[in-house]
């Protein structure tokens, strides 16, 4: 069985976790969202690519949820003292990641190049890919503040709701091996991301709806009672959807390739295919359960 999950941070890494707990290495395969990466320090940052593979390696910060667990800020400190901006808590375990990616992107590797050898050299045994290797940068309009990049956006003004999300264009060709791997599998799963800024930047790629609608797609809804359990999703969706945060409004987003979403138990949306469970992701028999259940689930619908 070939698995593909489309992800972005923090939750879509804590599922795709789950899933590699149940499935062998060989069978999954997942796309990160990089239209968070940015230059930093005059290094090249991706947040959501570092998050999955952080998580799959058992090297994050559970409770952050982004970022290296037994981390230092030295670094940042004294960079601080320097007058460089300090606002990106970038940490020493975590800059090894970003001097080395940038590195190797400067000897002319490719994103998705990099990204393998990270991985492997970090025991990660999925095959983590980004969703394209050219730069897709997403940025929002916001009233008042003006169109801001992500990271200004998310963390700088924590996530005020947008009237649009600018999703770099002409969008980049996805990579090669994107392609390959959702023609080849079996079944894609979306993981709890935010479909704005997380699934959108993956899935507006060129070439990809047509793709995931030849395919069975079920996604993992990231509410839980119309609240993100992380990030600014529930604040958003009325100014970009035109309706509350909910179930509906999530499967409405997906419907041009959706088969079956799961929610939280009571919050099924009438005339969806849906399982309700808990998809609250506590600790990791939570991850690898909800992904039992989801595969379960998917393969029979
Ligand atoms: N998020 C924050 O809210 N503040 C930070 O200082 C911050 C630093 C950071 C460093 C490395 C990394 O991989 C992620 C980091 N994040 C930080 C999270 C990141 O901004 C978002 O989680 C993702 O871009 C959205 O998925």
């Amino acid at each position: 069985m070939k698995v593909v999950a489309l992800s972005g941070g923090v939750g879509g890494a804590r599922f795709v976790h789950g899933l590699a707990q149940v499935l062998s290495p060989d069978e999954l395969t997942v796309i990160v969202n990089t239209g968070d990466d940015f230059e930093h320090w005059g290094l090249w940052i991706s947040p959501d690519l570092d998050t999955v593979m952080y998580s799959l390696a058992g090297l994050g910060d559970e409770v952050q949820g982004w970022g290296r667990k037994d981390e230092s800020f030295v670094t940042l400190e004294e960079l601080r003292r320097l007058g460089a901006p300090a606002w990106f808590r970038l940490g020493d375990r975590d800059l090894s990641t970003h001097l080395f990616r940038t590195m190797r992107l400067r000897e002319g590797a490719s994103l998705t190049e990099v990204t393998t050898s990270l991985c492997r050299s970090n025991g990660v045994g999925p095959t983590v890919l980004p969703m394209c290797d050219a730069p897709r940068p997403t940025r929002l309009d916001v009233p008042g503040l003006g169109v801001l990049d992500f990271q200004s956006w998310l963390v700088t003004h924590r996530g005020p709701a947008p009237t649009a999300v600018l999703l770099g264009s002409p969008a980049p060709e996805p990579s090669p091996a994107v392609r390959e791997a959702i023609e080849g599998c079996d079944l894609v799963l979306i993981g709890p991301s935010n479909p704005y800024v997380s699934i959108d930047p993956i899935t507006t790629l060129p070439g990809l709806t047509d793709l995931l609608q030849a395919r069975p797609v079920v996604a993992v809804s990231p509410l839980i009672g119309g609240r993100a359990v992380k990030g600014p999703l529930a604040e958003m969706m009325p100014s970009l959807s035109g309706r509350q945060a909910g179930n509906e409004a999530i499967a409405s987003h997906y419907r041009a390739f959706l088969r079956a979403l799961v929610v939280a138990p009571g919050e099924a949306v009438p005339g969806l295919v849906c399982l309700e469970t808990n998809t609250l992701m506590r600790d990791l028999d939570d991850r690898r359960r909800l992904a039992e259940e989801t595969l379960r689930f998917a393969v029979q619908t």
